[in-house]
Formats: structure tokens, C-alpha cells, sequence
């Protein structure tokens, strides 16, 4: 074959072959755009499973001895049954008794986990309170009725499931929630700076109320997720809440607890246990738990059983 004849093909041969190379690598870059935008867009798919209590949370729990079968029973000692309390800041103390084999709430300084209390104003998300030789302060409480729930939790804040952990008050705030106006106790005296750091556990709320909360009636107490997850906190999580005058249909019952993550569809909880799902990719999202009947309707209890928290996941 003469040189020309042989440069003249190789042309030829381009002149085909470089279309198509073209198209493939313009259709190669549409099926990038399209990944891209599946990425940055709507939520992906998040397929979220049921898996088993993790071998960590196992693991701890050898450690711990007899401590999860422990029957902690806890009194709200302050505030009193529908107390009417001057100010914003309403300190909580609560008395621990029961069949605790070694539970005690106490943070431990190295790894800033522990045993606590779950504490819940109004349906606002729980607060963390582990010393309870000390009062936890609910600080700035909008004026106006309130509930005020707890209950025992473990480090991986599972909640202790027993009757009388969980307790249940309703007070009054008179001329709270105001943060320019001085905070007084109860006995009327007014209070250190707001601004100072305050060496007792506690937490300044955002303003909320009362439900019209009947506790003698079935009443779902969100519990968790909430907050942020990180690494490997981020997977698998726990969903777990308290549950007082109602009993699950795989408890020998008649109610159903529905979960619904994001948009997802509803999924549904028999037993009173916490669950624990995997898959979650990292952002925010919400969880959204309710309270229904045997006809599948939700239960009304003053707003409180149907609770949506959103959480943060970033692994
Ligand atoms: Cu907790």
C-alpha cells in the first residue's frame, strides 16, 4: 500500500469514527448532568432498613452489669403539681427511687456520656440532666401553663420503660419568658444577671405552652433522634419514645406508633422498643412520629402525639 493511499484511509477512517466518538462523549457528559443533578436536587432514594440493636450498644450493655434491668422510678419533686411559678426560671428537681442495680444519672467527664434524665418542656426536643444533687434550671419559660415530662435514659439514651419512670407536671409561669426583665425565684427574689455563667445544669427555651394535655389519656412522648449525628453515631439510629395509657397491638393492644421519614413512606412500630434504622445519608431530615388508634386515626392528646423533629446527619 503507497504511503498516500494509506494516509488518505487513516482520514476516512476519522472522518467516521470522530462523530461518533463525539456523540459518545456528549451523550457520556448528559448522563454526568443528569447524575449531578439527582445528587444536588431532591433527596436521593434513601433507603432506610431496620437492623438489630448495635454490637456496640450491646457491648455496653455487658458492662454495664445488671443496670438495664433496673426499675428507676422517678418523683418530680419541683415544680409541684400545678405551681404557679414568678419568673422565668423554674428549676426541676426530681427524686430517684426504685430497684435502680447501679443506675445512677452522671455524666462522666472523659467521655461526657452517662446515665440521665430525659427532660421535656412542653414538646419541645428532651434536655439532657445528669446530676441530680443539683436542680436543672428551665431557664427564660415564656409566661403561661406548661407540662414538664421525664424520664430515665441510658448513655445511648434509651429510655427506661418501667411504671413510674416516666413522670408528668403541669405548671404556671407568671412574667416569664421576658429576658430583659429580671428572673426571680419563686419566693420572689430576683436572681443573679441572666448573663453570668450559671454553674447548675440547665437550658434556655424558646417560647412554647402547654398542650391541652389530658395524662390520664394515650399519650406518645417523642423521644428520639434529635440533634445532630456524627461519624459513626450517624449509623445506624435509634428511634425511641415513652408511651403512657396505651398499649401497642404487639403488646397485646390496640395502637400502632407510624414513623415517617422525609417523605417516605409511613412505616409503622408494634412494640413498645426502640427500633434502629440504617442507610441515612448525610443532611438534614425529618422524623416524624404519631399515635394511632385501631382504625389507624391519630390520637389527639393536646398535639403532643403527633411530634416532627428534624435532625442533622453528617458522617
Ligand atoms: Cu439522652
Amino acid at each position: 500500500m503507497g504511503k498516500y493511499k494509506y494516509l488518505l484511509l487513516l482520514l476516512i477512517a476519522f472522518a467516521v469514527v470522530a462523530p461518533l466518538v463525539a456523540s459518545f462523549a456528549s451523550g457520556n457528559s448528559d448522563s454526568a448532568n443528569t447524575t449531578a443533578t439527582t445528587i444536588v436536587a431532591p433527596p436521593p432514594a434513601q433507603p432506610l432498613t431496620l437492623v438489630p440493636r448495635p454490637q456496640k450498644i450491646v457491648d455496653m450493655m455487658k458492662a454495664r452489669g445488671e443496670q438495664d434491668d433496673a426499675k428507676p422510678t422517678l418523683k418530680i419533686v419541683s415544680p409541684g403539681k400545678n405551681a404557679v411559678i414568678n419568673g422565668s426560671n423554674v428549676e426541676v428537681k426530681l427524686d430517684l427511687s426504685g430497684d435502680l442495680k447501679g443506675y445512677m444519672p452522671h455524666k462522666d467527664p472523659a467521655t461526657g456520656k452517662g446515665n440521665h434524665i430525659h427532660v421535656i418542656l412542653d414538646n419541645q426536643p428532651y434536655e439532657a440532666y445528669y446530676e441530680l444533687g443539683q436542680p436543672f434550671e428551665l431557664r427564660n419559660v415564656a409566661a403561661g401553663k406548661h407540662t414538664l415530662r421525664v424520664f430515665p435514659s441510658r448513655p445511648w439514651h434509651e429510655s427506661y420503660k418501667n411504671t413510674g419512670a416516666f413522670q408528668m407536671v403541669t405548671f404556671t409561669v407568671k412574667g416569664g419568658g421576658d429576658a430583659a426583665k429580671p428572673t426571680t425565684t419563686n419566693n420572689g427574689q430576683t436572681m443573679a444577671s441572666p448573663a453570668t455563667t450559671p454553674p447548675r445544669e440547665g437550658k434556655d427555651f424558646p417560647a412554647s405552652n402547654a398542650g391541652d394535655v389530658n395524662p390520664s389519656k394515650p399519650l406518645l412522648t417523642y423521644s428520639r433522634p434529635k440533634g445532630e449525628y456524627k461519624g459513626a453515631d450517624a449509623d445506624p439510629i435509634m428511634i425511641d419514645f415513652w408511651l403512657t395509657g396505651a398499649k401497642l397491638k404487639g403488646d397485646g393492644g390496640e395502637y400502632r406508633v407510624r414513623y415517617i421519614v422525609d417523605d417516605d413512606e409511613p412505616k409503622f412500630i408494634d412494640k413498645w422498643e426502640p427500633i434502629w434504622l440504617s442507610g441515612w445519608i448525610n443532611g438534614k431530615h425529618t422524623v416524624r412520629l404519631e399515635l394511632l388508634d385501631k382504625d389507624g386515626r391519630p390520637v389527639e392528646n393536646g398535639g403532643y402525639n403527633t411530634t416532627s423533629r428534624e435532625i442533622t446527619i453528617v458522617k
